[in-house]
């Protein structure tokens, strides 16, 4: 699980004007239409309601990280909700959302992200949700994805979520991780829910073998300029970026990726 640190974070909340446009420009939606498109809800009549969210530092573990809290209520309150972070920290700030009549609670651990719905009892976690979103991003880049190949590197909850995203719109997913247990695993979740796909034992080749790719592990600088062409699309959840800087210079606007936006926003729709 990547920890974000200060500098990821820190500037989300004064350029999120900027984000939307350059998200528009990329895949035609805004942050809102990209979230309730992943989790297949309107994105207008929902988010009307004005629910009240809160966001609770937490402590424990490697405690808080500067500017964490504020970047999840920024992205919350852009979508248009009430966002308010609780004055207290860990239980005492859950219990404030609570008493202050907060319907939906945003808390990190070291472990967890996760959003609450406190009336409906829906939960949603952060790793699935990053990857649901991001495959909703590469669709709209993509034009659609239904029979087209896609490689997803990183067999965690980001590239699970993803996965499982992509089988459920008809696209052929192959999967690799550095671990080959970690990919056996989430073939096996996913065969239970009737879906197949590929593993990948060798980098390399698959890389080669693959233009839509969804790097959705910490690795870094293991997609080079050899591995881009002019068709190559890449949805990068993962943190740090793992393509390096000549490749993202190549890609331009052929690459999503954000250290929390479409994760958050995602979130959001997603506990509605
Ligand atoms: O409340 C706080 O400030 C801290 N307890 C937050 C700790 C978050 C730790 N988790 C991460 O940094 C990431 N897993 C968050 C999501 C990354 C998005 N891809």
């Amino acid at each position: 699980m990547t920890r974000l640190k200060k500098d990821d974070v820190v500037k989300i909340a004064t350029s999120l004007e900027d984000y939307n446009s350059q998200l528009v420009r990329m895949t035609g939606c805004s942050l809102r239409e990209l979230a309730a498109h992943a989790v297949a809800k309107g994105s207008n009549e929902d988010y009307v309601q004005k629910l009240n969210v809160a966001v609770i530092p937490m402590t424990c573990g490697q405690g808080v990280i500067e500017g964490f809290v504020e970047s999840v209520a920024s992205i919350i309150s852009y979508l248009g909700f009430n966002a308010v972070i609780t004055k207290s920290r860990d239980a005492g700030g859950v219990a404030e959302a609570v008493q202050n009549g907060s319907d939906i609670l945003f808390m990190a651990d070291d472990d967890r992200f996760v959003a609450i719905n406190v009336k409906t009892g829906k939960v949603s976690d952060n790793g699935e949700a990053t990857g649901k979103g991001y495959v909703a991003g590469l669709v709209h880049m993509c034009d659609g994805l239904e029979g087209e190949k896609v490689l997803v590197i990183g067999a965690g909850p980001v590239g699970t979520g993803a996965a499982l995203a992509l089988k459920r719109i008809g696209a052929e997913v192959s999967i690799y991780d550095t671990d080959l247990s970690a990919s056996q695993r989430l073939s096996g979740e996913l065969i239970k829910q009737g879906y197949v796909v590929e593993i990948e034992t060798d980098l390399e080749g698959a890389l080669g073998g693959h233009r839509i790719l969804v790097d959705a592990c910490p690795a870094e600088e293991f997609i080079m300029l050899r591995h881009i062409s002019e068709h190559t699309m890449i949805a990068a959840p993962g943190i740090p970026l793992g393509i390096e800087a000549l490749g993202v210079a190549q890609l331009s606007s052929r690459l999503l990726h954000d250290p929390l936006q479409i994760g958050v926003a995602t979130m959001m729709f997603d506990v509605l």
